[in-house]
């Protein structure tokens, strides 16, 4: 895929000062010398702004006149991260706005730190959507972006004794200068109610939908500009509002509270993101989220991006949907239902275009995390989109009946329509029914989708499942996160890797060079430094000169398996405490966690109360004499991540086998110059075949490993009883060492490990505590793990963002640029 000209920079300083002072007195309504710092952010936001403006209206224009084939990517979440200095990066302007501001007497940097992150995601799959919107912007392939607006993103987190505490996150608070509302191309969403069938006017009955209730759609457009090519797509936000604001017979009958009841409740669709990521909320509130959203989007792009005669039948030749994830499904039915409903068409016509028009991905493989609505509350909501739902059903057993014969018990594993524990729709069959292709997030992951997950739909559909590996967008994660690194990078192998990022294989042969590797090692020197600052001022802590930075950064969830690392540390604090070690003989460590639990996930929220006060103690111990650290900086997030990830020496990814889809974090990680840690799971498998055996740490079961061992009968406290060093470190937490010597506080911590232990800590304890030791060990070879975390990062260049598009183009959705 050609990546548009670069083009030169669009302006001068003084054109930016002129414009900056322009939004700052027309906009803010202000003086510079009486304007507020939030007054100069938003004033240098809206100056970036109309720099993109004329690229983003002619790409609109352009888009809607060639009429070629284009991607509408369905998410329910986007994990932006901050947007100045990603825009500021893709229009070239950044020496220019920071110039303009010094120009002002105004330091950018403290601007910079004003922007609230809108954080409109959980985790991984949110930050994959925003990843992706970025190669699609720098790649010029015509798509957009169509999600939720949610007034509260996910959760700011705090620690009160060490505890998760949620506060709202009022991200709109201070305003919100990279959106763009437009109330006049709302759509009217329709919920509830009742189906009912007429004759048309050629006396052929057919089937229509009265909605009880509707809720309007606004969309909110936020520009996202791709990388130097000058290109700007759109990323498309809907937010609820009530359809008559004021029921007036009510007002006037002066019940006021009443009037406006209606209001809140429509208003509340669009309000809060859920905070779960792997176990979704069977709410009704969360069903409605979906619907609004992708009904909204569907609409918007048969009214706004098709000619007024275009051809229905020929859709596919226009657009490819595709799902991320289950939370999108929805559309399949709604698709059905405009198609056959309102624009009169045949219902065969119509699912062969549907089946054309959605692909699916996954991003799972913990059957809890597949979504299933109950056939009573979807039937409540959505009475006609149950209809479809069960036609396509029927027809599509029968077609597996005439395959199989009356095979019923593949007939009950296929139906989208489950029967127990409750009558439900599995939203991933339904996707996998409808979808032109259905895609993993890692070889691994694709794999075992086909043969696990969904085996019979793959026996039935040959050549429907394929594999996209995810990838990570270089301009935030590389240019602006680790500007030391590119810089370096730039000098060795000059431009253009930013959009190749397959150049950086010319890294190897620089691994080799002396002069090479003691700048890589200072550029890492001072990113550690760089975090120091960043967690000194957020959050008061100190991370101490010299240790190797042992970083683990994720959700919080049992599969990803941060008890195995709070074991790890543990068993080194204890051989310290007990003194069978010296502390002067353990290697310098700081640990740092990220990782926020959702708020209803007991046992999450338990672990990271025993992190804080393993901290606590580990810290505050004189006998450890400093060497080792355990840093919680609260609330983890994207901006975060992008001061953590370049400072790390060591990756920790080490769910156990089978469980994590991909992970997206351990590519940010290996192009950062970490070296990994891991398990064969996700991407890491992928990850260790590029970098090389000898420049990753693999421990662990395997997943038919795994497998086995469940088959066998897992007894955890077998491997309790028989591993002394395993044994110490439990009994240490059940002694009631992290909690003032209160043995309830984490008993049900051990418990759980001692009694259920389902993702398997105890029986990878020995593999990883081994592993860590040859961490150790090479770290103790300063030069040489250098040189390994160069060639990380030369042979990391496969895991950019662009390459996984240009997979999807290719693979799933054959939509060439368009430039
Ligand atoms: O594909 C993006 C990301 C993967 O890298 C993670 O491995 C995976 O856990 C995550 N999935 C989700 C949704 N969970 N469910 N369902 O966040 O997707």
């Amino acid at each position: 895929l050609a990546i548009a000209p670069v083009t030169g920079p669009p302006s001068s300083v003084d054109g930016f000062v002129r414009e900056f002072l322009n939004n700052l007195n027309y906009e803010q309504g202000v003086a510079l010398s009486s304007s507020s710092p939030n007054d100069r952010y938003l004033a240098l936001a809206y100056t970036v702004r109309d720099y993109l403006m004329a690229r983003w209206l002619e790409d609109q224009r352009r888009q809607f006149e060639v009429q070629a084939k284009g991607v509408c990517y369905l998410s329910a979440e986007y994990l932006l991260g901050r947007q100045l200095d990603n825009n500021l990066l893709a229009a070239r302007l950044t020496d220019i706005a920071t110039e303009a501001m010094a120009a002002c007497g105004i330091d950018i940097d403290e601007l910079r730190q004003l922007e609230v992150e809108p954080g409109l995601g959980n985790g991984g799959l949110g930050r994959l959507a925003a990843c992706f919107i970025d190669s699609l912007a720098t790649m010029s392939v015509p798509s957009t972006g169509y999600g939720l607006r949610y007034e509260y993103g996910i959760f700011r987190q705090t620690f009160v004794d060490g505890e998760q505490i949620e506060q709202p996150d009022a991200w709109l608070t201070l305003g919100s200068p990279w959106e763009f509302p437009h109330p006049e191309a709302a759509q009217t969403i329709g919920f509830g109610g009742h189906t009912e069938k007429y004759n048309d006017d050629d006396g052929v009955t057919r089937s229509r939908w009265v909605p009880g209730w509707t809720v309007q759609a606004v969309p909110y457009n936020y520009m996202v500009p791709g990388y130097h090519n000058g290109r700007v797509n759109t990323l498309r936000l809907w937010s609820a509002v009530a359809s008559s604001a004021f029921d007036l017979r009510i007002f006037n009958a002066g019940d006021y509270a009443e009037a406006v009841r209606a209001q809140t409740f429509a208003e509340n669709i669009s309000k809060v993101l859920y905070p779960e990521d792997s176990t979704p909320q069977g709410k009704e509130l969360r069903l409605q989220q979906q619907y609004f959203f992708v009904a909204a989007s569907i609409h918007d792009f048969l009214e706004h991006s098709l000619s007024a005669d275009f051809d229905l039948t020929k859709l596919p030749e226009r657009v490819i949907f595709q799902l991320n994830d289950t939370h999108p499904v929805i559309a399949v039915p709604e698709l059905m239902r405009v198609l056959v409903d309102e624009k009169g068409m045949e219902w065969d016509a119509a699912w062969a275009i549907t089946q054309q028009c959605f692909a699916y991905t996954c991003h799972t493989l913990l059957p809890e995390a597949l979504e299933v609505w109950s056939v009573d509350l979807l039937g409540r909501l959505l009475p006609r989109h149950l209809e479809i739902i069960y036609r396509i059903n029927d027809e599509f057993l029968a077609a597996v009946r005439e395959r199989f014969g009356d095979d019923e018990m593949r007939i009950r594993n296929m139906s989208i329509i489950a029967d127990f524990p409750e009558r439900s729709v599995r939203m991933a069959f339904l996707a996998t029914v409808a979808g032109a292709k259905v895609n993993g997030v890692a070889e691994l992951h694709s794999q075992l989708l086909r043969e696990k997950v969904l085996p019979d739909f793959d026996e039935f559909y040959p050549g429907k499942f394929t594999n996209v590996t995810n990838g990570v967008t270089p301009r935030r994660f590389v240019r602006l996160a680790n500007p030391g690194l590119a810089s370096l990078i730039t000098e060795a192998l000059g431009a253009g890797w930013t959009v190749d990022l397959e150049r950086l294989r010319g890294l190897e042969a620089f691994a080799e060079d002396p002069e090479f590797r003691a700048k890589f090692a200072e550029v890492k020197a001072a990113n550690k430094r760089r975090l120091s600052e960043v967690l000194r001022v957020r959050d008061g802590l100190e991370v101490s000169d010299g240790h190797m930075l042992d970083v683990m950064v994720k959700r919080l969830h049992e599969y990803k398996r941060q008890m195995l690392k709070v074991l790890h540390i543990v068993t080194l604090y204890e051989g310290i405490a007990s003194g069978r070690v010296a502390a002067s003989d353990v290697q310098p460590r700081t640990f740092i966690f990220g990782a926020k639990a959702a708020p209803g996930y007991v046992m999450a929220k338990r672990i990271i109360h025993l992190i804080n006060a393993v901290g606590s103690v580990v810290n505050a111990d004189p006998r450890v004499e400093g060497r080792l650290q355990v840093l919680f900086p609260p609330n983890y997030n994207v901006t975060l991540a992008e001061r953590v990830i370049p400072a790390a020496d060591l990756s920790e990814q080490i769910s156990l086998a089978g469980k994590e889809a991909s992970g997206t974090g351990n590519m940010k990680f290996a192009l950062s110059g970490a070296l990994t840690i891991g398990t064969d799971d996700g991407a890491n498998v992928e990850i260790r075949q590029l970098v090389g055996d000898d420049n990753f740490f693999l421990f662990g079961m395997t997943e038919p490993e795994v497998e086995a061992l469940w088959a066998a009968g897992y007894k955890p406290s077998e491997f309790y009883q028989s591993d002394e060093g395993l044994r110490w470190a439990i009994d240490l937490i059940a002694s009631g060492a992290f909690s003032g010597g209160d043995r309830s506080t984490f008993e049900p911590v051990v418990s759980n490990l001692l009694y259920d232990d389902r993702f398997m800590v105890l029986a990878d304890y020995a593999s990883y505590i081994q592993a860590q030791a040859e961490v150790d060990a090479a770290y103790a070879d300063q030069d040489a793990w250098t040189r390994s975390s160069i060639l990380n990062v030369a042979r990391s260049g496969f895991f950019s963002s662009d390459r996984s598009i240009r997979d999807y183009i290719d693979r799933i959705w054959h939509t060439p640029p368009s430039l």
